[in-house]
């Protein structure tokens, strides 16, 4: 195994010095060149061993252990409300946190020095950060894995280079899947270089709208290619700053044609995958346009979209909009676009996306009623769009925000497996509307009462007994859920 080893890496050397030289005799080389002789032998992308010596598979010890690297709540092969667990979750790893994130912030230094890492942005370093990547998702025993574009590869100088980056990148990451690893979601970077200032979709240069679509256009490609089962829109800069300067119908109008034009290209290259729209009410702009789930529903009714896109409901999100988590995935499910979660949650005390890993089991508890009302995600899932603490820089740290993260959502399945089995929540919210179910409630349903009939009623009825909401009794039997 060694000495193949040994002959796979002096063929290595040998291909790369090549490829200088043709580099430097001035040829134009292409992708193939560097990215489909080695892919085994690693040119560049050098790492002996593990890249998380020490750490299992994690494993489900049930509610009793104190292990911090076993599941207490998450057993992915058991059934609960006639589903494996796994299947309910399909948890998924999100690249740009676990592998991106730096732990800096605007007034600090990164924090996480990564052992793998070596300070550049090189296509190396990017795939020994895929093969650490896959070594993590094995570990961890998941079946997805979410990433933008920008994320996994590095920037060219032109679009060409950087597409040739991303080629070489989701080469490796495709052999390193196998056959049970595939993506959540792929999505398209279009916020961090500076040529996206004012939006992709929506920016006042067309030179951006057409960049932002090849971008997007390649995306799409590789999601399909790697066999993603969604693919996201987050409009990081699709919105305003102030309407003074802001054409806000012209930039809508945009943001649609840009969409239609995805759903064509998607459908052109047989891409099966669900069209995801991220709802955000601001940050990085003043005003994103995609404020929340209500908001959304209604920008893509009004262009004839609806039937094309669901919605990806992120639960720091949902708050910063004013909301709870649990009121966006219902009026995403209830208007038939719950799609797909992004698990996380925000700090109660904090006015901005932390992204943090949820653990509050009563929030976890609500978000799962609104999946199992839902009848599941699939094709979507919850990716865990959450990051460590800044203080926090163990590399078993990442296991451990994952293992909590899939335990207090497993929780709040079991929960609501208790709360089904007890019946009597829904028994109340059923009670509550009760009066509806009669002759007239039924044709107020059918919208056949019309006010002469109503007023009718009302004066044969006199007033009205109003009942009691019963507030504190649906918390009590909720919280005995938990
Ligand atoms: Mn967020």
């Amino acid at each position: 195994m060694k000495a193949v080893k040994l002959l796979l890496w002096i063929l290595c050397l040998h291909i790369v010095s090549l490829a200088v030289k043709i580099v430097l005799a001035g040829h134009k080389t292409t992708h193939a060149t560097f990215g489909v002789p080695c892919p085994h032998c690693g040119c560049g992308d050098d790492w002996e061993g593990e890249f998380f010596p020490g750490i299992p598979k994690i494993k489900y010890e049930g509610p009793s252990s104190k292990n911090p690297l076993a599941f207490k709540w998450y057993n992915a092969q058991e059934d609960i409300l006639g589903k494996k667990m796994k299947d309910w979750m399909r948890f998924s790893v999100a690249f740009w946190h676990t592998f991106r994130g730096t732990g800096g912030d605007p007034f600090g230094a990164p924090t996480k020095m990564w052992p793998w890492e070596d300070g550049t942005n090189s296509v190396a370093m990017a795939k020994r950060r895929m093969r650490a990547n896959f070594e993590f998702i094995d570990k961890l025993g998941v079946d997805f894995w979410c990433f933008h574009d920008r994320d996994i590869a590095p920037d060219g100088k032109t679009l060409e280079e950087s597409n040739a980056n991303l080629d070489e990148v989701v080469a490796l990451a495709k052999e390193l899947q196998g056959r049970k690893i595939r993506p959540l979601w792929g999505t398209a970077q279009l916020f961090m270089h500076p040529r996206y200032m004012h939006g992709a979709a929506t920016s006042s240069e067309l030179g951006v709208y057409a960049y932002g679509a090849a971008q997007v256009k390649k995306a799409i490609e590789v999601t399909h290619f790697l066999g993603g089962e969604n693919y996201v829109f987050w409009g990081g800069r699709e919105g305003y700053q102030t309407l003074l300067n802001t054409d806000m119908e012209r930039e809508l109008n945009h943001m649609a044609r840009f969409l239609e034009a995805a759903v064509a290209y998607k459908k052109k290259i047989g891409f099966n995958g669900t069209l995801l729209i991220e709802p955000k009410p601001q940050e990085p702009t003043k005003h994103q346009y995609d404020w929340d789930a209500a908001t959304t529903a209604n920008f893509l009714r009004k262009y004839g979209l609806a039937g094309e896109f669901k919605l990806n409901i992120e639960c720091n999100h949902a708050t910063l909009s004013g909301h709870s988590c649990h009121h966006e995935l219902e009026t995403a499910r209830i208007n038939g676009l719950l799609g797909n979660i992004d698990a996380n949650t925000g700090d109660p005390q904090i006015g901005w996306d932390t992204d943090q890993f949820l653990t509050d089991i009563g929030e976890a508890t609500m978000v799962m009623l609104s999946v199992v009302r839902n009848g599941g995600l699939a094709p979507g899932g919850f990716n865990f769009d959450a990051k460590l603490r800044r203080e926090s820089t163990d590399v078993e740290d990442l296991f451990i925000a994952h293992v909590s993260g899939m335990d207090t959502l497993a929780r709040g399945l079991r929960n609501v497996a208790k709360l089904i089995e007890d019946g009597s929540l829904d028994e109340l919210v059923l009670k509550r509307y009760q009066s509806f179910d009669s002759e007239l409630g039924a044709l107020v349903e059918a919208g056949k009462a019309d006010f002469e009939l109503l007023e009718k009623k009302a004066m044969e009825w006199g007033e009205p007994k109003v009942p009691s909401a019963k507030q504190e009794l649906a918390e009590m039997i909720f919280q005995s859920a938990l």
